[in-house]
């Protein structure tokens, strides 16, 4: 590359992404790690994104009209710290991009939501950021519909490498875009032709360009060190009819002696080749020493949606108080008063009917009554909406033609789903909640991770939870699924016993404003056995006694789900025996285990054998068979050691010994 050409061709545009370069430079030889190559070579696109076409406000960093800038490629997290600083971000100071990826810095390896006002999702994992992208959008469009342009009206840019294309969930949110046509979305595609192990034509021989246009993108290109083919690149971007993708031609660590190689992509720390960096852009400053002019310029760039702002802030004003208050509580995440009340209802509806229902039906008899009173829920499933129970009557079907529908037919992908909805979830104003077989939270794993990570509330509703779902089979069948999530930080995961507990649950995973929820639930019908209204949500307390010791109190049975019900039949066995036995019901062992100690040891008192029963493996249990004031010579699992068979779902609980004998006998062996 001829840089004396570049800088001579637009000398001041040059200069100001020479910034963000050299910021790069120096952040990644003080941390003596990162990544270089990508914000080097896409800083010149950055630039021209931030100057001339982002809606933003460096002094309103969660204006909720603002567009949003998603870096896929999350490696290249300088190029997003050295943008924020320049433009004056509050929060983004020198002293941070000095202690990048150092303890306690907002400047984390890669950008972590909730880190740094500005970093609008985590990403890092290749692939995630382009798929949030499309669920930012969604939300966008789903709220334009509902609020109208006047209060809702932004755009979604994504950069995105040449890794975040190459992933699989990549493909399931370009087909999702597609679909949808979300004209909003734009995505730059850092077009350098080099990975880790180096040329992409090691591995891939894609067009892109083709691939894109084959899902209904409109598809672009540009010299991404031209500003002014990049800018004639975004404004067609913008006004095209479709999700636009723009491929960016550019070098990897542009200037530098690994410009074009896979050298390029990390942390280029060798003094002399920064400094021969340097020079070639012709940066005569010290590390982290920007020139005041070019700092001003930046801060301009910065201050350029000021007055947007200023104009959304009055045409907001203009709304009745009302409406003012409903759009801020939304965005905010808080559900409306009337839940609570809503929810006791049904469950006293449900406790004085005593319906035979599985979970999976419980959760759609939920979202009934919680749909109508939250209007900014927007559901969906992959591809089994009529399994999952997901869809509600009064939805709608988001699609072009009707932006105001709130069902999504995700198609068969778990992963872009997950994605999708956590992109929804941060960009506020929406709550998603999706739906698969629980098996397959395998498939989407990858963003409910990130889901827990970034502490946002996403509703993942799991059913056939269980060889209790019977003939499908092992293929079908969770066994290890519970204990997975259950070692996930900051995940809820509900199992609930009836349609009870399933209200109570969504009750309690509704109102989590930083905590994503799984709701385990049956495919087969359960009894109801919360006969006794109590107005009091016991799910949300993780745990409690559903049934006491009749006489003397010898055994307590713990269970979730599906076995409460096994639980609740072994009792009445070992009662007969003149076997005091409690069965406590353990819907979510998380909320439990945050109760305090005294109403933990109310519920799980020492003394007692314990039996815990699901059709699940052991692991995760032992805390409450073993711990809290539990003993390991008497304790006893009942469930699953392996994985399940394909046979109806009576036969294989008898075959896999989850029987209410087989836990009475578990107990008698253990007094
Ligand atoms: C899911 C996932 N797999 C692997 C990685 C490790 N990784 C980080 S960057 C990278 C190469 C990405 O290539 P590209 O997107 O072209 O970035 P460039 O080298 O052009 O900066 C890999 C494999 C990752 N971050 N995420
Ligand atoms: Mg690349």
């Amino acid at each position: 590359m001829d840089l004396t050409a570049l800088a001579a061709a637009h000398p001041d545009h040059w200069r100001r992404a020479a910034c963000i370069r050299t910021l790069t430079l120096d952040a990644v030889a003080a941390a003596n790690s990162g990544h270089s190559g990508m914000p080097m070579g896409m800083a010149d696109v950055a630039t021209v994104l931030f100057e001339k076409h982002l809606k933003f406000d460096a002094g309103a960093p969660h204006w909720p009209d603002r567009d949003r800038f998603i870096l896929s490629a999350g490696h290249g997290s300088m190029l997003l710290y050295s943008l924020l600083h320049l433009t004056g971000y509050a929060d983004m100071t020198l002293e941070q991009l000095r202690n990048f990826r150092q303890l306690g810095a907002i400047t984390a390896g890669h950008p972590e939501y909730g880190h740094a006002t500005g970093v609008e999702t985590t990403t890092g994992p290749l692939g995630q950021g382009l798929a949030n992208a499309v669920g930012f959008a969604m939300a966008e469009a789903s709220l334009r519909a509902r609020w109208g342009a006047k209060v809702v009206d932004h755009h979604t840019w994504c950069i995105a490498g040449d890794g975040c294309l190459m992933e699989g969930v990549s493909q399931e949110a370009i087909a999702l875009a597609g679909r949808h046509e979300l004209s909003r979305l734009i995505v730059m595609w850092d077009d350098n032709g080099i990975t880790i192990d180096g040329k992409v034509s090691l591995s891939d021989r894609t067009d892109q360009k083709a691939r894109f246009a084959a899902s209904g993108w409109d598809v672009f290109e540009c010299d991404g060190h031209d500003p002014v083919d990049i800018d004639r690149a975004l404004v067609a971007a913008k006004a095209s009819p479709g999700p636009a993708m723009i491929a960016c031609k550019t070098h990897i660590a542009l200037g530098s002696s690994a410009q074009d190689t896979s050298k390029g992509h990390g942390a280029l720390t060798d003094a002399t080749l920064i400094s021969d960096t340097k020079a070639a852009y012709g940066w005569t400053t010290g590390p982290f020493d920007i020139p005041a002019d070019l700092k001003e310029q930046w801060e301009a760039i910065g201050a350029r949606g000021a007055a947007d702002r200023a104009a959304w802030d009055a045409r907001i004003a203009t709304l009745s108080t009302g409406k003012q208050v409903e759009f801020a509580r939304a965005v905010s995440g808080e559900m409306p008063k009337k839940l609570s009340a809503t929810i006791k209802a049904l469950k006293k509806q449900i406790s004085e009917t005593a319906p035979k229902v599985a979970t999976r039906k419980a959760s759609e008899m939920a979202l009934e009554v919680i749909n109508p009173i939250i209007p900014e829920t927007l559901g969906g499933s992959a591809d089994l909406t009529g399994s999952n129970n997901t869809k509600t009557a009064d939805m709608g079907t988001f699609e072009p033609e009707n932006r105001k529908g709130r069902y999504i037919y995700y198609g068969i992908r778990e992963h872009g789903m997950a994605a999708a909805m956590n992109g929804m979830a941060l960009h506020g104003g929406t709550r998603p909640y999706g739906g698969t077989f629980m098996c397959f939270t395998d498939y989407a794993r990858g963003a409910m991770r990130l889901s827990a990570l970034m502490g946002v509330s996403v509703q993942y509703v799991m059913t056939h939870d269980s060889i209790g779902l019977g003939e499908d089979g092992p293929t079908h069948q969770p066994v290890e699924h519970l204990a997975m999530l259950r070692a996930t930080p900051n995940m809820l995961v509900f199992r609930p016993a009836d349609a009870v507990e399933t209200a109570e649950a969504w009750e309690a995973a509704l109102n989590q404003k930083a905590t994503p929820s799984v709701l385990a639930l049956s495919r087969q019908g359960l009894p109801t056995v919360r006969r006794e209204h109590k107005t009091a949500n016991l799910t949300w307390r993780g745990g409690y006694v559903l049934a006491d010791a009749g006489s003397k109190r010898q055994a307590i049975l713990m269970a979730t789900g599906s076995e409460v019900s096994i639980a609740l039949a072994a009792r009445d066995i070992l009662e007969a025996e003149g076997i005091g036995t409690r069965v406590v019901s353990l819907p979510c062992m998380e909320l439990f285990a945050s109760q305090d100690d005294a109403y933990r040891k109310r519920v799980l008192p020492g003394g007692a054998v314990r039996v815990a029963v699901e059709a699940g493996v052991r692991q995760s249990w032992d805390r409450w068979l073993l711990g809290e004031r539990g003993r390991e010579a008497k304790a006893g699992f009942v469930g699953m050691e392996g994985f399940g068979a394909s046979a109806p779902a009576d036969e294989l609980y008898a075959h896999f010994g989850i029987t209410s004998e087989a836990v009475a006998a578990k107990v008698r062996d253990l007094l």
